[in-house]
């Protein structure tokens, strides 16, 4: 989130697109409530009817998979009405910059494009410069070659009847949003864009998000209380697990993992360094990194330990889809699961199981047996000695069982205690890592091997029993200074000369000193409901990112109602209700003065932004798709990678002419291995269900709580059927279609156990961050014998 939950209630017009909070994260209702209570407009897009459908204003179906396409039209409509927020947009966004020469657009396609590789060469999205290098502008927006005309002509594409015969939405409705969300463009309105898995589970999941937060910065909406682009995160502590370098390709703090290609850490670093931007630090926040990972074995002579880090091969992506074909493939010997449940969560989850034979040992460190740490039963059926991979199982512990903060969404990291003692022999995840890292550095203390040399440099200094002392742990990730051994009190002082640790660059200052500040309970709201200080949030504890524009070009609030930032000439420093994410004493008039969007190099909010498929998000169909692309020839998103082959199965309309989604309920948590072992939950829903309309119902002939098959190309499935007025046909531009909806708990494992919905799912990706297309996909339903 660039805001937090609290916030949410400051806003003028919530758009919910992509997520269900009211099942999801019903916490967040009290606070989207208090905004309806105080006037606000709620707006709810999905292809299905929800109970936060339920609660809003107005609602608007779309087709899975149309998101862009549905956004692409607001802008269009904006642009076309001048409903943008004009000043805003001309200072704080990079609508003024002169785009290169080469740049151009045509029928689905940027330029630079390879079809070969299936990649983009981004350098070909630059900007024009002048003789001093400095980037050519035109703040009145006129240029044709300006972002601002480019993006216009992009989106004029994008009328309102080419949209809706894409998306199937109701064309009245969907003009009553394009009027209800631009309203939030004037000068001083805030709207809020709240999404999570509806959005981001697509081949073009990153452009998804993307275009949201492109409608954000036309409106003026970002770095203002009540506005954003919000992010509902999804188990507790996945904010704080990415923070934590969780993802592949990440080290703490969103850094980058070196590749055997950096022969050099000075070579590593001069690739991973922008040349202008906050981010020209980063040399700091690794060499500090380095240093909380090796201590004195880090030295200036070895290049801070570099050499001691693992590294990933060239070109080697090793994210989700890619690490169970490369275990397919059997490349990895082993694999250590916490907590994770892949049989019934992974995509193309009877292909996950295959993946798991061929492993020579699989740790499964979880509450429960799940079907992923007994998938040999299901795989081998009557002869589980089939199955040669060994499986252990370590018994874990729950949250309430142990100690240590969690990172919610809004980036607010919140100590909790432990509540009772851990039962039987579970044991507390850090505690395991603890225990096994103590053992191996103790089996390879005296290894000649120059590939133990890693393990061996390692520092370890979390207490000498089998029982971390978890607050040594926080007070490395904060960081010290090596020599007086002090706590540093922000990022800011952080060194890359080897003279200060830390952990993880962006929580440094989390525990300056003595307190630790995740623990802070102090609920006074001294404005705009930013608590600060209650517990801490990252970076720096700014409650809003990007909070110099909350003010204007002189510093003074957009709104009254909505005081940020502001600058107060007497004091000679900007003040308000927030921690300013900016120098606080160089006023709106000091040239060196810093723009709004602080991490991108020049400041301004990046409205044309090179990331995988193109500067301008363009709608394609998804994998699977029931049409062809209304906007160009080209059907799926170019920059899409494929993985094997044999794991790629592709099912065609002809076949499989509905369209389906997968998503949650409230009485369920995920693969369901604990609501499905939990008596009361699992009485609630008991059993797999698939919703359908009841058009659909009556063309197939189907009853409610018949038992019905649902097939894809990548297998079939039996469940009861529902139906429901909660989903419609579609009518699209030239047909109509069946759109069906089912979730994704069930497993065959637990007290309630139910056919998997993964078993539908396809093995393919965004062209960003791989994750998988979980939310559009074709299938064909009929009767059970
Ligand atoms: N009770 C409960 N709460 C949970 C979880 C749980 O399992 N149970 N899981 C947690 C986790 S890890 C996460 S990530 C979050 C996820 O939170 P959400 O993203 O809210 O979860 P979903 O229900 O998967 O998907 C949200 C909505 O997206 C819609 N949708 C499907 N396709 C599209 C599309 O193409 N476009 C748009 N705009 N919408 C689409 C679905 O119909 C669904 O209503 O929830 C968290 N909270
Ligand atoms: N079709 C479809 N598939 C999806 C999605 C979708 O929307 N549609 N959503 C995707 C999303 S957003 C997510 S996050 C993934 C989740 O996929 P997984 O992470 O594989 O599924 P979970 O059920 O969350 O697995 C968590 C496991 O952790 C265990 N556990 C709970 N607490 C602890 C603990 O403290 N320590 C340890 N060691 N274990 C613990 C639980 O018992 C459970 O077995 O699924 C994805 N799969
Ligand atoms: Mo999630």
């Amino acid at each position: 989130m660039t805001n937090h939950w609290n916030d949410l209630q400051y806003a003028d017009v919530l758009m919910v697109i992509g997520a269900n909070p009211a099942e999801n994260h019903p916490i967040s209702f009290r606070w989207i409530s208090k905004a309806i209570e105080k006037g606000a407009k709620l707006i709810s897009v999905d292809p299905r009817y929800t109970r936060t459908s339920q609660m809003a204003n107005t609602y608007a179906q779309l087709r899975s998979g149309t998101d862009i396409a549905f956004i692409g039209g607001m802008i269009n409509y904006i642009l076309e009405n001048e409903l943008y927020h004009k000043e805003y947009v001309s200072a704080y966004t990079n609508a003024s910059y002169i785009v290169d020469d080469q740049y151009s657009f045509k029928d689905g396609i940027f330029n630079g494009y390879d079809e070969k590789t299936r990649k983009y060469d981004k350098k070909q999205w630059g900007f024009k410069k002048d003789k001093e290098d400095k980037i050519i502008k035109d703040p009145t927006l006129k240029d044709p070659r300006c972002v601002f005309q480019l993006m216009k002509k992009h989106y004029s594409r994008y009328d309102i009847d080419t949209v809706v015969g894409v998306t199937g939405t109701d064309k009245e409705t969907y003009k009553e949003i394009c009027k209800a969300y631009a309203s939030t463009g004037e000068v001083g309105k805030a709207g809020t864009i709240l999404y999570a898995m509806g959005g981001t589970q697509h081949t073009v999941g990153t452009q998804n998000i993307r275009s949201y937060a492109i409608l954000q910065l036309l409106l003026g909406n970002i770095g203002i209380a009540g506005g954003g682009v919000n992010a509902l995160r999804g188990e507790s502590n996945v904010q704080g697990s990415t923070d934590f370098g969780l993802l592949y390709h990440n080290v703490p703090g969103y850094m980058e993992v070196p590749t055997d290609a950096d022969v050099t850490y000075q070579g590593f670093l001069d690739r991973i360094t922008p040349k202008s931007g906050y981010l020209t630090n980063k040399p700091k926040f690794y060499t500090s990194m380095l240093k909380s990972f090796y201590g004195d074995n880090a030295t200036k002579q070895n290049e801070f330990g570099y050499h001691f880090m693992p590294k990933l091969g060239a070109g080697k992506d090793y994210s989700y889809i890619r690490l169970f074909d490369a275990m397919y493939r059997k490349e990895f010997e082993g694999l250590m699961m916490f907590g994770a449940n892949p049989v019934v969560g992974g995509p193309h989850a009877s292909q996950s199981i295959k993946s798991l034979a061929n492993l020579k040992w699989m740790v499964s460190i979880d509450l429960f047996e799940t079907e992923t740490s007994s998938f040999w039963k299901k795989e081998a059926g009557s002869d589980p000695a089939s199955v040669q991979t060994e499986v252990i199982f370590l018994p874990a512990c729950s949250s309430y069982e142990k100690e240590g903060s969690v990172t919610n969404s809004g980036r607010w990291m919140q100590y909790r205690w432990q509540a009772i003692k851990p039962k039987g022999e579970s044991k507390a995840d850090l505690e395991i890592v603890h225990m096994l890292a103590r053992r191996l550095k103790e089996l390879y203390k005296n290894s000649p091997n120059p590939s133990d040399m890693s393990l061996k440099a390692l520092t370890w200094n979390y207490g000498e029993s089998d029982h971390p002392d978890i607050d040594l742990v926080c007070r490395e990730i904060n960081g010290y200074d090596m020599k007086t051994k002090q706590q540093i009190k922000s990022f800011g002082d952080l060194k890359d000369d080897g003279s200060t640790s830390s952990g993880c660059w962006i929580y440094c200052g989390f525990y300056p000193e003595n307190e630790n500040l995740a623990k802070r309970r102090d609920n006074t709201n001294e404005g705009m409901s930013n608590f600060l200080n209650w517990s801490y949030a990252w970076p720096a504890n700014r409650r809003i990112l990007y909070n110099r524009a909350s003010s204007d070009l002189n510093g003074k609030a957009w709104s009254k109602d909505r005081v940020g930032i502001v600058w107060n000439s007497v004091e000679g420093k900007w003040k308000g209700n927030d921690i300013p994410d900016f120098a606080a004493t160089k006023g709106p008039d000091d040239p060196t003065f810093i723009d709004p969007f602080i991490m991108i190099a020049g400041g301004k909010g990046a409205l044309f932004a090179g990331i995988n498929e193109g500067p301008f998000p363009e709608h394609y169909e998804p994998y699977e798709n029931p049409i062809s692309n209304a906007f160009s020839s080209v059907q799926l998103n170019p920059a899409v990678q494929f993985g094997e082959k044999a794991t790629n199965a592709k099912g065609d309309v002809s076949k499989y002419p509905i369209v389906a989604t997968t998503y949650r309920v409230s009485e369920h948590w995920q693969s369901g291995s604990m609501t499905r072992n939990v008596p009361w939950l699992a009485e609630l829903v008991p059993h797999m269900y698939i919703e359908i309309s009841e058009e659909l119902a009556k063309e197939k002939g189907i009853a409610y709580k018949d038992r019905i098959i649902v097939s894809s190309a990548r297998g079939e499935i039996e469940a009861y059927a529902l139906i429901t007025k909660r989903f419609k046909p579609y009518k699209l531009k030239d047909k109509t279609v069946h759109h069906i909806g089912m979730p994704w708990h069930f497993g065959y494992n637990g007290i309630a156990t139910g056919a998997t919905a993964n078993v539908l799912t396809p093995n393919i990706g965004d062209a960003n961050t791989t994750i998988p297309e979980f939310k559009a996909f074709l299938c064909d339903i009929r009767r059970a014998k």
